[in-house]
């Protein structure tokens, strides 16, 4: 029987590849995220895959009400959720904390710390009562290390490893796993977002190195799901080659 996965913010990168090699290893898919047009060309992608079910979920992570509208009460083939990745997230701005804009805090602690408690909030409570579930959150070499530009991004996912940690500590009675997987850079629209649309600022980051790319987290995320039941990763640190941290990288002149 094929298990169900629910993976946020599955539009683009990261959540679009991982609902991809889900669907090819066996699992049904919830996806959401707030651009519905895209959200309707992954899930066509996704049916293309035999046998494969999803479930496709227009809302926005920040918003309590419409988190719990979609995803506290899911029709009953959908609730025996098996696996949730809380990914959905972003960075936005580089200015240093003294100059930066509100508005881009909010949007960040908004989306990265409350979005994946609400999510989390609605669907663990499911895995409690079934004694079995795996959430696996999205954090980032930004939640390890932090760099100037970067405050409260790498606040937030300071944030999502210490909430991991506790969320891991208060379900291990229950027998539902919590992962962390930290990215260094990968390749998507991150950085689009980041630059607010600047292109080519956003491809200045990978300038001159290989990047990860989507797939390689995606490869990862589907290995740390389907390990056997009594074996967890519960952090796992995941770089390019050319990137020894959040500061140091190799590039090609
Ligand atoms: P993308 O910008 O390609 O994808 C981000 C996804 O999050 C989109 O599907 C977007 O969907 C969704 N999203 C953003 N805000 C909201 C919101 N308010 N409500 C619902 N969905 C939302 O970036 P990545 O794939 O790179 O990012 C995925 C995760 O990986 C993020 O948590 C990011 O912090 C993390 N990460 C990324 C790294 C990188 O270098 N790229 C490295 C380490 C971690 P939509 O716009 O349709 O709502
Ligand atoms: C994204 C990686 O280094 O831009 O989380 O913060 S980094």
């Amino acid at each position: 029987m094929r298990k169900i996965a629910i993976v946020t913010g599955a539009t683009s990168g990261i959540g679009e590849a991982t609902a991809m090699i889900l669907a090819q290893n066996g699992f049904n898919l919830i996806i959401t995220g707030r651009r519905s047009d895209k959200l309707k060309a992954v899930e066509e992608e996704l049916l293309k895959i035999d046998d494969t079910k999803v479930l496709s979920l227009v809302f926005d992570v920040r918003n309590n009400e419409e988190v719990q509208k979609a995803l506290c009460n899911l029709p009953s083939e959908w609730s025996n959720i098996d696996l949730l990745v809380n990914n959905a997230g972003l960075a936005v701005g580089t200015e240093p904390a003294h100059e930066a804009v509100i508005d881009d805090w909010e949007r960040m602690i908004d989306t990265n710390v409350k979005g994946l408690l609400y999510v989390s909030r609605c669907l663990t409570p499911g895995m409690v009562e079934r004694k079995k579930g795996h959430i696996i959150n999205i954090s980032s070499i930004a939640g390890k290390e932090s760099y100037p530009g970067g405050s409260v991004y790498c606040g937030t996912k300071h944030a999502v490893s210490a909430i991991s940690k506790a969320m891991r500590i208060e379900l291990v009675q229950h027998g539902v796993k919590v992962s962390t997987i930290a990215p260094g850079m990968v390749e998507t629209e991150f950085s689009v977002v980041r630059f607010k649309g600047d292109e080519s600022k956003a491809e200045n980051v990978y300038k001159g190195l290989t990047p990860l790319y989507a797939e390689d987290i995606a490869e990862t995320i589907l290995f740390m799901a389907t390990r056997p039941a009594h074996v967890n990763l519960d952090d796992v640190l995941i770089m390019p080659t050319d990137q020894a941290s959040a500061r140091d990288a190799r590039r090609d002149q």
